[in-house]
């Protein structure tokens, strides 16, 4: 399963948006580096659909989708030299399949460190970069004896220098407009800037209603590269704390949160990554299925277990709210609609599988 790290600088709020996300279990404290050792947790991806098939089918069980976090400890300036946690924390994110920045924008004299989220954004970008320039020049320096023997290996040099020189400039990969390509040829480096970026900017309890003002900087400077989401994370995580559903949504209301920033966010984090959702339905259980954009019906059959891809015969399916317009499963197959289809079938968003298999 994917993991989305959590970066940024420290006492910027990384472990409270995970307590927000996963219901708790982080440290979260007013003193740097409060986390040295990750926290992993999984938060469910909310779904609309899946909750009215469920009722549909009077499920007796619905599992949702999730998507796994990692809180990582927090990053200094000098961190690609070795400051703070330095070296391990370089080693957390790499292993990371997305990064989720969180920037503080919000005011604490308790708390400290700036409240500028631009340059949270600024010195822990600085510092990714600097890491991925040493590597770089390593294996450019490598390669170039190599490509000396094999001609093949020029493209992959010319890639690694062009590399060294956005990196040198102190952009970092995803946002450099180096081309699919090029950044081809740097994967086998696993750079850390290469990586998909979302951005958190954590925006304090009396900005509630500014929170795109204050997100509008870092809007400016991620350039449409990444998706930037304002909310105030210590409200949402206090907010989170409480089981009671009805409860819940009443004290989001009285803080005046709204609805669903951090529905919002797992949602950006769960497509960041080209996810895609497929549901099943019955009595005994309803459930949301992860799958790879643009996998075929085979693959996802395997998601749910190997003897489905492997005897696969076919998927019977319909988008999951046509379905609802029929009330069930059987109603809308005498009506003709459920689609049979075969193994070359590209499984869409939305759709509402039965797989038909043979072992
Ligand atoms: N007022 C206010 N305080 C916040 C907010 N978010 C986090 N804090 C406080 O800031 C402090 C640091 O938060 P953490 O979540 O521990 O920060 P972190 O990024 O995990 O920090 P490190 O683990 O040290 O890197 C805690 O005391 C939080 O309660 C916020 O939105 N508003
Ligand atoms: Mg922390």
């Amino acid at each position: 399963m994917e993991q989305f790290g959590f970066v940024g600088l420290p006492n910027a709020g990384k472990s409270s948006l995970f307590n927000a996300l996963a219901g708790g279990g982080a440290l979260a404290a007013p003193y740097p580096f409060a986390t040295k050792d990750k926290n992993v947790g999984r938060a469910r991806v909310p779904d609309p659909r899946l909750a009215a098939l469920a009722a549909m089918s009077k499920s007796r069980s619905v599992v949702p989708a999730t998507v796994e976090f990692v809180d990582i400890g927090g990053l200094v300036e000098g961190a690609s030299e070795g400051e703070g946690l330095g070296n391990r924390f370089l080693a957390d994110i790499r292993e990371v399949d997305a990064i989720v920045y969180v920037l503080r924008a919000f005011e604490n004299d308790d708390v400290m460190g700036p409240a500028d989220p631009l340059d949270h954004l600024d010195t822990v970008e600085i510092e990714l970069c600097l890491a991925d320039l040493a590597t770089v020049e390593a294996q450019a320096t490598k390669r170039a004896k190599a490509a000396k023997l094999d001609k093949s290996v020029a493209a992959e040099v010319a890639a690694l220098e062009a590399a060294s020189d956005v990196l040198g400039a102190g952009t970092p990969l995803y946002r450099s407009g180096l081309s699919t390509e090029q950044r081809e040829h740097l994967r086998t480096a696993f750079l850390l800037t290469d990586k998909p970026v979302l951005a958190v900017v954590n925006v304090g309890e009396d900005d509630l209603d500014r929170l795109d003002d204050r997100a509008a900087p870092v809007v400016a400077r991620m350039g449409g590269f990444a998706e930037v989401l304002p909310m105030c994370v210590q409200l949402e995580a206090e907010t989170a704390q409480v089981e009671d559903d009805a409860e819940r949504a009443e004290l989001a209301e009285a803080l005046g949160l709204g609805e669903g920033a951090l529905t919002r966010f797992v949602h950006g984090a769960h497509h960041l990554l080209g996810r895609r959702t497929f549901l099943t339905t019955g009595e005994q259980e309803s459930r949301a299925w992860t799958f790879r954009a643009g996998a075929k019906a085979p693959e996802c059959a395997g998601l749910i277990h190997s003897d489905l891809q492997r005897g696969f015969i076919r998927a019977e399916t319909i988008r999951w709210d046509e379905l609802l317009t029929f009330g069930s499963w059987s109603k809308a197959k005498d009506q003709g609609k459920i689609r049979s289809e075969g193994k070359d079938y590209e499984v869409q968003d939305g759709d509402t599988l039965e797989i038909r298999f043979n072992v």
